[in-house]
């Protein structure tokens, strides 16, 4: 038997805690006489119940056929099925029900019976015989938010498919739907873009001879990746950083820039002056042709552009630049930026896509509606932005910034700008800010972690990611007033099996 089961036999301990849960007396036998009955024939719902046997057979060792039926059993099933009509539990919600005879699970849609999946497979238990157990249940599920995101930064450090494709696994053990991916800074080009071939060539390494350091993804690759992600519920929002953080993309393409000089990929951190020159036409050409094959290899409407930390020093002793602000009647840098970002948002809106920018986007003072602002330098302007009808996603630095030290003798070696983000820090995120209207509220689509990788490089992400990743799926997915520190630490300890099951390097006090 899988020694990772969880061993409180009969507690019900589970991360995102679900909305209502009630206990039952006794358990229900899983052994490899059960089986998983998919009540239809839909592709997808099949695809679930392949994943749940997979996923059993992961955690218990148990191989458990799965079958179709036209006949409802009414023992040693585990049933899956679409009819449930409950409005209330929308796109998202399940229900399980757990007797001594049978396991059911239901949804409106495969992706609630995927989310029931994860919360069974925390109810697993093994007696004090070694038999495998789960408590009688009655669970009534749905998240609170529907943007449950991670941002992963797979430019700083390049991180493999494998990776990749592993996270995915484990954010979708915690609920998480959304998966940003930061492909482009100024130490790396992470993405092939057939029509500028100079990208990965040049823009996906730094340094030089034995040195030298990167990788990127074939579009193969990415296509691989986002499948992967859809039948696991998880959409890839792909981030182009324009027009600051962009040294790889000049490196490649120096006329991009003002001064149109060589400068290398970058093998230091920091906020550079080189960034793409908004006084030129070559510049949009570039990005247009970027975000055409972004759009064809990321079905998800939302992309991402950046937008932070772009310097302005260039633009002002440029003859192009400033020949732009002249004849677009604008007032100065700052609106440069408006210009050139409200110019990609029509881009993208114009083949069906809706932007998001980090909150730096703002600056310019132009609001672009149908825009979606990440706040990440805490939550100001955040009620002036959904006043305005904007909708926003939080991603506040002082709760989850994992890049940040999660213990007092970490902060001692991290940069002195990163603040303590202790397990318990993530826990207190609220992405709705305080004194936010119900109105406001609704202008929330949710939240994203983020996971900056200057000083993460594998495996040091997964320890700079988990626990506190566990903590941020309970702010997105629970309902505010059903948290509590003390208990979610309890309810951690199991997970961590979980955790060590699925090989995450997990951070340990
Ligand atoms: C700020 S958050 C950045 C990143 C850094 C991060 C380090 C944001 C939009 N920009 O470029 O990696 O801080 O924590």
């Amino acid at each position: 038997m899988n020694s990772s089961v969880n061993q409180g036999l009969g507690s019900i301990s589970i991360i995102p805690q679900p909305v209502k849960v009630n206990r039952g007396e006794g358990f229900f036998a899983l052994n490899a006489d059960i089986c998983i009955e998919v009540d239809s024939g839909e592709t997808q719902l099949k695809w679930v119940g392949g994943y749940l046997s997979d996923c059993l057979g992961e955690d218990t060792g148990l191989v458990l056929r799965v079958g179709e039926t036209s006949q409802k059993s009414t023992a040693n099933v585990i049933g899956i099925s679409l009819y449930e009509t409950d409005s209330s539990l929308g796109d998202e919600g399940y229900r399980l029900s757990v007797t001594s005879d049978l396991v059911h699970l239901s949804a409106n849609h495969s992706q609630g019976v995927f989310y029931g999946i994860q919360t069974l497979r925390q109810l697993i238990a093994n007696d004090e015989r070694g038999e495998t157990q789960i408590p009688c249940v009655e669970i009534w599920d749905r998240p609170r938010f529907h943007w449950r995101g991670l941002h992963l930064d797979c430019a700083r450090h390049f991180m493999t498919k494998e990776y990749i494709k592993r996270l995915i696994d484990v954010i979708a053990f915690h609920k998480l739907n959304i998966l940003h991916l930061h492909l482009t800074d100024d130490q790396g080009w992470r993405i092939e873009i057939e029509r500028f071939p100079k990208l990965i060539e040049t823009g996906a390494w730094r340094g030089q001879g034995s040195e030298r350091y990167g990788g990127y993804y074939p579009q193969d690759d990415l296509k691989e990746i986002v499948a992967y992600a859809k039948e696991r519920f998880i959409d890839i929002v792909p981030e182009f950083d324009v027009p600051g953080h962009t040294s790889a993309a000049i490196a490649s393409y120096p006329e991009l820039s003002c001064l149109g000089e060589p400068i290398p990929v970058k093998t230091e951190w920091g906020i550079f002056e080189d960034v793409l020159c908004p006084g030129k036409e070559k510049t949009f050409e570039f990005i247009e042709g970027v975000l055409d094959e972004i759009i064809d290899l990321f079905p998800f409407p939302f992309i991402h552009i950046g937008g932070d930390e772009s310097p302005r020093a260039r633009w002002e002793a440029c003859p192009d630049c400033q020949r732009r602000i002249r004849d677009e009647g604008l007032n100065n840098e700052h609106e440069l930026q408006s210009y050139l970002i409200q110019r990609v948002v029509r881009f993208l809106s114009e083949r069906g896509r809706r932007v998001i920018g980090w909150d730096e986007i703002l600056h310019g003072g132009r609001l672009t509606q149908g825009m979606v602002v990440q706040f990440w330098q805490g939550m100001d302007g955040a009620a002036m932005v959904t006043e305005n009808g904007m909708d926003i996603i939080a991603s506040p630095l002082q709760f989850v910034y994992f890049d940040y030290p999660q213990t007092e003798d970490q902060v001692k070696t991290k940069p002195d700008w990163m603040r303590l983000t202790t397990l318990e820090t993530a826990y207190a995120f609220n992405p709705i800010p305080d004194g936010f209207s119900p109105e406001q509220a609704k202008r929330v689509l949710g939240g994203e972690c983020a996971l900056w990788t200057e000083y993460a490089p594998y495996p040091h992400s997964d320890a700079q990611l988990f626990p506190r990743l566990c903590a941020f799926s309970e702010t997105v997915w629970s309902l505010e007033n059903g948290r509590n520190w003390i208990d979610f630490s309890q309810r951690m300890k199991p997970l961590l099996a979980h955790l060590d099951r699925m090989s995450v390097l997990y951070f340990k006090e």
